[in-house]
């Protein structure tokens, strides 16, 4: 297969270089369902091999046969091969502590990530199916999505949407709202937990090394060219 590779970030704390391979994500040279992926692992001081598909490769067929729900992202941790972004996040939420210091933290974390999940769906049937007639009314509703995270996180106070260190489900909503931030530059100013997280998300070092990285800057948000 035509594909060439990108390695992003070093250090490894719990799959030492010497014995495990990096971790490998199969995608398009897109940020989408895989950006999220990519900060969190950038910020854990992951390294993390991407394989980019050429949506002709993708057509081919052959590729798309040996996904499980016959779509990308693929992930994978040495043997253990997983699809559905979701799990991905978790899997890695669990192996690199982000997922809550106890099961009643790992409970609402996974309940906060559904709802980032649910706004996720929202953005990417207005990106793929009604940029051009539904992005107002698209607007119009977003603070009744974004409210939600906003009260949340006004309860949890910790300046993350659960506990008081970062899960995988900030990760997650931090991508999301930075791509919101581009579709609407103001989406954010009566937020003010959210953009707050933005900021702090965004001052952590190695997620700052990231953004801030010409391979991550000019890969595109969405693999339609509307952002
Ligand atoms: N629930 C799954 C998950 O969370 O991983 C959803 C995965 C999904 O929607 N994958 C899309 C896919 O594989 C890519 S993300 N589509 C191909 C197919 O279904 O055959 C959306 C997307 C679409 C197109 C491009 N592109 O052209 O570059 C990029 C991203």
């Amino acid at each position: 297969m035509g594909v060439y590779a990108e390695l992003w970030l070093r250090r490894q704390h719990t799959r030492p270089t010497l014995t495990m391979p990096p971790y490998t994500a199969t995608y398009f040279a897109v940020k989408g369902r895989l950006g999220a992926i990519k900060i969190m692992l950038a910020d854990k001081g992951q390294e993390l091999k991407v394989v980019l598909v050429s949506m002709e490769e993708w057509q081919q067929g052959d590729l798309k046969a040996t996904c499980v729900f016959g779509q990308m992202p693929k992930f994978e941790d040495g043997d253990l091969v997983l699809f559905q972004s979701n799990a991905i996040l978790r899997h890695l939420g669990r192996n690199h502590g982000a997922y809550g210091k106890d099961s009643r933290e790992a409970s609402l974390i996974d309940m906060m990530n559904d709802g980032v999940e649910d706004l996720r769906s929202k953005y990417i049937k207005l990106i793929y199916q009604e940029y051009d007639t539904g992005k107002q009314a698209y607007l119009k509703d977003l603070p009744n999505s974004l409210c939600k995270f906003e009260t949340f996180m006004a309860k949890t106070n910790s300046g993350f949407l659960v506990g008081k260190e970062v899960s995988f489900a900030d990760y997650n909503l931090f991508d999301l709202l930075l791509n919101h931030l581009v579709l609407c530059p103001k989406s954010l100013d009566n937020f003010p937990k959210l953009n707050d997280l933005v900021k702090k998300m965004s001052a952590r070092p190695k997620v700052r090394a990231l953004l801030d990285s010409e391979a991550f800057k000019k890969i595109p948000i969405n693999g339609n060219g509307k952002q």
